[in-house]
């Protein structure tokens, strides 16, 4: 199996709830090693360019507006099938639907205030984490 890198980003909402370490263990519980960090506050032109795709969406207002609202902590992972794995431990976007165990079910509280972000696909990751960490 391939070792990949997926960008995960904990979002205001469980950066304010205290929950960074809880998360950071489940990270490392899955096998997933955390290979670079910085805890930020996002700029909206962070924000806005980070979900770029999502412009044209009706929630990309409240979603930059949810992600500059405080502090977050952003981290690259590392293991085997990153992405995927980490995708797994998050769960579904909308909390209500995620499935138990999973760090949305766990943390979050709505769609948009949905503690964790992480990469999609390999080729996005390396995108995102260019974008937070350079080359
Ligand atoms: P993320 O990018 O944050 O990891 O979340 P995701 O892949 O699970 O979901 P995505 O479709 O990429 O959407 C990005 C974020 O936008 C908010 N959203 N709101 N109201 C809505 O229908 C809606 N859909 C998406 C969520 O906060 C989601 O995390
Ligand atoms: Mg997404």
């Amino acid at each position: 199996m391939a070792i990949e890198r997926t960008l995960s980003i904990i979002k205001p909402d469980a950066v304010a709830k205290n929950v960074i370490g809880q998360i950071y263990s489940r990270f490392e519980n899955a096998g997933l090693k955390i290979v670079a960090a910085q805890m930020k506050q996002l700029s909206r032109e962070d924000a806005e360019g980070f979900y770029a795709a999502h412009k044209e969406r009706g929630f990309f207002k409240d979603l930059v507006d949810f992600m500059v609202s405080g502090p977050v902590m952003i981290q690259v992972l590392e293991g085997e099938n990153a992405v995927l794995k980490n995708r797994e431990l998050m769960g579904a976007t909308d909390p209500k639907k995620a499935d138990k165990g999973t760090i949305r079910a766990d943390f979050a509280d709505s769609i948009d205030a949905n503690a964790v972000h992480g990469s999609d696909a390999v080729e996005a990751a390396q995108v995102e984490i260019a974008y937070f960490f350079g080359k």
